[in-house]
Parts: C-alpha cells; sequence; structure tokens
C-alpha cells in the first residue's frame, strides 16, 4: 500500500509548539493589560476620520491571572492572500485557545479567503482534523483567496454570516491588505452594534508588515530559509561546474526583505536591493552597469560565474518605472477595456501611452515588449501589480550580455540561467520558529477574541530571544495605517515596512558585498532542520537576530 502521508509529515503532526508563558496555562489564566495609547503610522486624522470607533485604542499585553470572562467562544478563521508557512498553526493556536476557555468553543474555517466569509461557506473544525494539519505547511485546510472586502453588499453579507452562525470573532490571518480587510470590517461591525470583534494575524513571506510592536509575520523565516537552502545548492552549483552565472529572482512583492535574508545566509556575488536601487535614484541602465562591472571583474580573475539575487520588486522601485506604474494605475482604470480588446503589444502600448506623460510613454516603449506586456497585466484584486509575473531575472540577463558585449575589454564569458524561487518557499513545512510563532499568534487572537478586542492584530513580541521570553498582546490594526492610491483611488492600507537602509541588517551586508562578489564566499545553509541541536533547529533570521 502506498503512503498517506509522509515520514515528517507523520512526525510533525506531534510537535508541540511553544508558547509565550503567559499563554501557556490556557485563556483561563489570561487578564489583559493596556498600554499606550496609539495613533496611525501616517495620515493622522484621515485614518482617525475612517476608523472613528477602533482608532487610537491601546496596545495590549497578556499576563497570568484569573480571567473572569472566561466561556464558549465561537470564531470564525480566514486565510487570506498568499500562503506562508504557519497558517494552519494560527488556526491550531485558535483552536487550542478557545477550547482552553471552554471545550464548548469552536473553530468554524471559511473556505477560499473573504470571500468564503462573504458567502457563508465554512467547515466545522474537530479534534480529529485539526491534529491532521498541527505544525504542516500549505493553507489546504481550509485553502486562501484574494478577495477585497469593500462592498457595502460585501459587509452586509458579513453581518449576516456572524449573526447566523453566532460568531464571537472573526480572525483574519493575512498580510497587509488583508489586515486592512479586517480593520474596515472590525469597524464596519461596530457602526452596526454587531457583537462580534475581529481581528488579524500577521502573515506573509515578504517580511513586509512589521512594526515596533509586530517585529515579524510569520512565514517568512521558513520561506527564506527554504531559498537559501536552494541558493546555497546553486552556488555550490556555479562554485564546481565554474561556467554559469545564475540570476535568481526571489519573491517578495515590494520590499527586499527576503533578498537581503537570503543573502546574509548565502553570501552571494550580487544582491540587489530595490530600497537601495530608489535611494540612489538609480535608473536601469546604471543597475545593470553596476552587475555588468561585477561580472566584468570577476572575469578578469578568469571566474565567469556567479550568483546574482533579484527581488520581485525592484522593477516598482526603479524611480522611472515606478513613475510609470503609478500613472499606469490611473490610466489603466481610463482605458482598461480598449486595452484588453487590442491585439498586439504595440497596439495596447499605443492607447495606454495617450493617458500618461510623455516621460513615462517613452519608458513604457523603451522597454522589451515583453515587459511592458507585463506591466499592462490586470492587477490584483487589490490594485497591486502582480510582479511575479514580470520577468525581470531575464530581463537583466538579457540587458547584462548587452552592456558585456558593448566593453571592448571584455574579455570573458556570461553564460547565465535564470531561476525563480516563490512558490518554493510558501508552502514548506514551518520551522520550528514558524510553528511555535504562527501557534503563539493563533492563541494570542484567541484572548484578543475573549477580551472583546476588535480592530486589533495578534502581536508577540521579544522573538529573538526564545519562546519563553517572548511577551504576546496586540496591537490596533489602525496603527499600521496610512492612506495610498489604489485604482486611481485614496484609501486607507497598512503601510509596507521595507528594508531600513540604516538598519543593522543592510549595514552587515553593505559592509561584506565587495569581498563577496570577488570572492567564493559562499555559505551552504542546507535544508531546514526540525530535530537536533537548538542553534539549528530553532535559530530566528539573521533580519531578527541583528535587530532589524
Ligand atoms: P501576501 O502579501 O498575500 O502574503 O502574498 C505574498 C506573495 O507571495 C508575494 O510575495 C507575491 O508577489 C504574491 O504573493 C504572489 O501572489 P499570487 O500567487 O497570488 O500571484
Amino acid at each position: 500500500m502506498t503512503k498517506t502521508r509522509s515520514a515528517l509529515c507523520e512526525a510533525r503532526m506531534k510537535y508541540q509548539p511553544k508558547l509565550p508563558v503567559a499563554l501557556r496555562s490556557g485563556l483561563r489564566k489570561v487578564v489583559v493589560k493596556k498600554g499606550e495609547a496609539t495613533q496611525s503610522a501616517a495620515d493622522q486624522d484621515r485614518i482617525r476620520g475612517l476608523f472613528p470607533a477602533t482608532y487610537g485604542a491601546p496596545v495590549v499585553t497578556f499576563e497570568n491571572g484569573e480571567a473572569t470572562n472566561a466561556r464558549p467562544l465561537t470564531v470564525g478563521v480566514v486565510l487570506s492572500g498568499g500562503q506562508a508557512p504557519g497558517g494552519h498553526n494560527v488556526i491550531s493556536g485558535i483552536y487550542d485557545g478557545v477550547k482552553s476557555a471552554d471545550p464548548k468553543s469552536r473553530v468554524l474555517g471559511f473556505l477560499g479567503g473573504p470571500g468564503g466569509l462573504v458567502d457563508g461557506k465554512f467547515r466545522e473544525i474537530d479534534d480529529a482534523t485539526m491534529d491532521l494539519y498541527r505544525n504542516s505547511g500549505g493553507f489546504d485546510l481550509i485553502a486562501s483567496g484574494r478577495t477585497k472586502l469593500e462592498s457595502e453588499q460585501q459587509f452586509a453579507s458579513c453581518v449576516q454570516v456572524a449573526k447566523a452562525n453566532g460568531l464571537d470573532a472573526i480572525v483574519i490571518i493575512g498580510g497587509d491588505d488583508s489586515n486592512t480587510n479586517a480593520a474596515v470590517l472590525a469597524e464596519y461591525f461596530v457602526a452596526k452594534k454587531v457583537d462580534c470583534v475581529v481581528v488579524g494575524c500577521p502573515k506573509t513571506i515578504d517580511g513586509d508588515l512589521k512594526n515596533k510592536y509586530i517585529e515579524a509575520p510569520f512565514g517568512f523565516d521558513t520561506a527564506a530559509k527554504t531559498y537559501a537552502a536552494l541558493i546555497g545548492n546553486i552556488a555550490r552549483d556555479a562554485n564546481s561546474a565554474r561556467k554559469y552565472w545564475h540570476f535568481v529572482k526571489l519573491m517578495g512583492r515590494s520590499a527586499s526583505h527576503i533578498g537581503l535574508e537570503v543573502a546574509l545566509l548565502t553570501q552571494p556575488n550580487i544582491c540587489l536591493i530595490s530600497e537601495e536601487v530608489e535611494a540612489g535614484q538609480l535608473t536601469l541602465d546604471q543597475v545593470v552597469r553596476a552587475m555588468a562591472d561585477v561580472v566584468a571583474a570577476r572575469a578578469e580573475q578568469k571566474k565567469n560565474f556567479g550568483v546574482a539575487l533579484i527581488p520581485e520588486g525592484l522593477i516598482e522601485f526603479i524611480p522611472e518605472i515606478k513613475s510609470l506604474i503609478r500613472e499606469l494605475n490611473d490610466a489603466l482604470v481610463k482605458c482598461e477595456k480598449d486595452v484588453e480588446s487590442a491585439g498586439r503589444v504595440d497596439e495596447k502600448i499605443a492607447i495606454v501611452s495617450k493617458h500618461l506623460s510623455n516621460k513615462s510613454a517613452e519608458v513604457l516603449s523603451s522597454l522589451p515588449e515583453s515587459i511592458a506586456a507585463q506591466l499592462l497585466l490586470d492587477r490584483d484584486p487589490h490594485g497591486n501589480v502582480q510582479v511575479s509575473l514580470i520577468e525581470t531575472e531575464k530581463l537583466l540577463i538579457e540587458m547584462v550580455g548587452r552592456e558585456l558585449k558593448k566593453r571592448p575589454g571584455f574579455k570573458g564569458k556570461f553564460k547565465a540561467l535564470n531561476h525563480f524561487f516563490g512558490y518554493e518557499g510558501r508552502c514548506a513545512h514551518p520551522s520550528n520558529f514558524d510553528s511555535d510563532y504562527a501557534y503563539s499568534l493563533g492563541f494570542s487572537a484567541a484572548v484578543l477574541a475573549q477580551n472583546r478586542l476588535t480592530g486589533y492584530i495578534s502581536a508577540v513580541r521579544h522573538l529573538k530571544d526564545g519562546a519563553e521570553n517572548w511577551v504576546a498582546g496586540g496591537v490596533p490594526t489602525s496603527m499600521l495605517m496610512n492612506m495610498e492610491r489604489r485604482h486611481g483611488e485614496d484609501k486607507p492600507v497598512i503601510q509596507k515596512a521595507l528594508v531600513d537602509l540604516k538598519g543593522p541588517a543592510f549595514k552587515v551586508f553593505a559592509d561584506n558585498r565587495d569581498r563577496w562578489a570577488i570572492e567564493e564566499a559562499y555559505l551552504y545553509p542546507g535544508a531546514i532542520q526540525y530535530f537536533g541541536p537548538s542553534e539549528i533547529c530553532d535559530a530566528v533570521t539573521e533580519t531578527l537576530r541583528l535587530g532589524a
């Protein structure tokens, strides 16, 4: 007979995630301590106006004490946006949390993301089902989706669903856009006097959902370590065969946190950091010339090989392309249908260019057709360019190749292979860190639910100090917000945390990259280890370790 589960799946189902001390005795032994009042990341007056009921609430932390409000809770759970390792552990944390308050508590998993909540489609999770998914990767227990909650009809349906199922709380597990959804829904429920709290949990492999209180989203640790394992293997192959350059695009929609973390773990010859490109106002040509300089310098030493990391979001950070995308977002709203119905890419470019400034129209037509076509593709439901579909790694190989041909002094060879690592890491078995952290976030969400704290996002702090020192609590989601232009309109959204160019992680990278460019200083981190010495199995990301 064939197996139904791998040996690792079997073993991971038995792993008991670690919790912060305050949560270890269950919800009946947790009380809430209120801290300082908060304000939004920017645009305070506008955000306060949009979130009158939930704006400015205090940060809360959880401590041991006798809870007087323990009762059976019915909690609805939604997995939203891109997959991230640890999603099932948030659900098991919520499940164990509410059951510790009262075994009659129920957890309903809404199917396929926020759309499942709107449509009232769910599966009730029981012990046997939950046990099968503990510490597993993926979101397949209930699946995810990217529906944006924005219409009155959608909100009214959520009210119906919450009332019909007696929901005490809805937990939305998601990234910046999904937690924005959660905050908007929380505000709507208060306005409509619906007795159901809405809380969020910070998820995204991109690593960009963080602030002073949310030190990292779950999933970043495992995804970065998975890519680092693959890139370490590629670096060793490059160093053995000594004939290929490997250009690797790494997922992470905007910020370059994944690229930076993976660079610290593997020490490649080149790693572009989008935030630095933007800060230096570099043009695409300047980026290409800098890459070609490294290829040429290595070729002088007869090293016609290397590894270059390219963050997925790079294209959006090159100033001229950033302005182009901003203009395109507005322009496409005006001529979407005509662009769609035009057959050839040059026709599409001609149509949209009528709505662009001369400069942006020029930039658009200067790009290879395949890239221009990708920039004209549909935005996701939140108005984001789908950067994972833009083949920046191929564009750069082509442009670096052309640049080297123009250099009479270049006597080396440039044979380059392209890779894109994204989906390879999003559903990996969560590392011990992500298993523990996601479980703790879920448990904290259950505490927020028990204490009727709506409009909050679950937060666990002091992450680099080991679970015994973690501090659990929550922060008002409005605290993370600012106004941004989406689909041609100003919208409240969670501000993305970009790589801090003055931070310690970037400094270590910047201090060492010239040496990494020329030497083969590669580190080979290998696959994530789940069993063995704690310094290997429980290691946090370099980003956290260095305090970035
Ligand atoms: P979230 O922000 O929803 O966590 O998604 C992250 C991400 O993995 C990005 O890194 C990537 O650009 C995007 O999702 C790809 O999503 P999709 O597969 O839906 O196109």
